[in-house]
């Protein structure tokens, strides 16, 4: 016999076990987050991202307290570009695409300084890190077998961008069987009109594709 929690969080509350509950956090890199890499160089206002970080750092200390499992990924590719497609490639200015060099590195490549998870976000050992090289992190990663690994059967989800990786992330948990729970306010988006258009689209429908809620909730639940 499991305890089992509920979390407040639309369209309807929900029952889980923190023992096959993972608290997933996105791409919460220097290269999304700060001057000088990849999402500046799309023309995007980094600074609009900032918001989300104090909620981000307050669930993953509930998350730890409570002994989930907790997952960090990071968008990017090797330093020979062989996982990144021309399709992605071509997009953008051609001093600041991806692979060109630039403050923090080369953009969004694996072992640059742009790459890092912010310090605020630093995963400690035994939590793991998932390289991935496409928006989705189901697609081309070890992700499903560390959450098989564990028994994972809920994913609580942050990180940037709302409509973006965390959105891609989160359909496709949810066709893999996850019920996915996105954190609204420890989200973030370049666009603010689409962080708001992307945690109304997961919550309609009867929750078409997941759940909403805040950090304060999923803290509240946790402890
Ligand atoms: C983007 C992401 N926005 N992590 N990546 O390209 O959402």
């Amino acid at each position: 016999f499991r305890m089992h929690r509920i979390l407040t969080a639309e369209p309807s509350p929900l029952p889980f076990d923190p023992a096959s509950t993972a608290l997933v956090i996105i791409d919460m890199q220097r290269d999304f987050l700060e001057p000088g890499g990849f999402g500046e160089s799309l023309g995007n206002d980094v600074s609009l991202l900032s918001a989300a970080v104090p909620p981000a750092k307050a669930l993953l200390l509930a998350a730890r307290a409570a002994r989930l499992l907790v997952v960090h990924t990071r968008e990017g590719h090797r330093p020979d570009l062989s996982d990144a497609p021309p399709s992605k490639l071509e997009r953008g200015e051609p001093t600041a695409r991806i692979g060109a060099p630039g403050p923090m590195g080369r953009i969004l490549i694996r072992g640059e300084p742009g790459h890092d998870i912010i310090p605020e976000l630093k995963p400690q050992d035994g939590e793991p890190v998932i390289d991935k090289p496409g928006k989705g992190a189901f697609y081309a990663t070890e992700l499903a077998e560390v959450l098989q690994a564990r028994n994972i059967a809920t994913l609580i989800v942050c990180g940037v961008t709302t409509e973006v990786c965390v959105h891609t992330t989160v359909r496709e948990g949810n066709d893999r069987g996850y019920r996915c729970v996105v954190v609204g306010d420890a989200c973030g988006s370049y666009i603010p009109e689409f962080h708001a258009a992307g945690l109304a689209m997961i919550k309609a429908q009867g929750g078409i594709f997941g759940w909403v809620s805040t950090s304060d909730d999923v803290i509240a639940a946790l402890s």
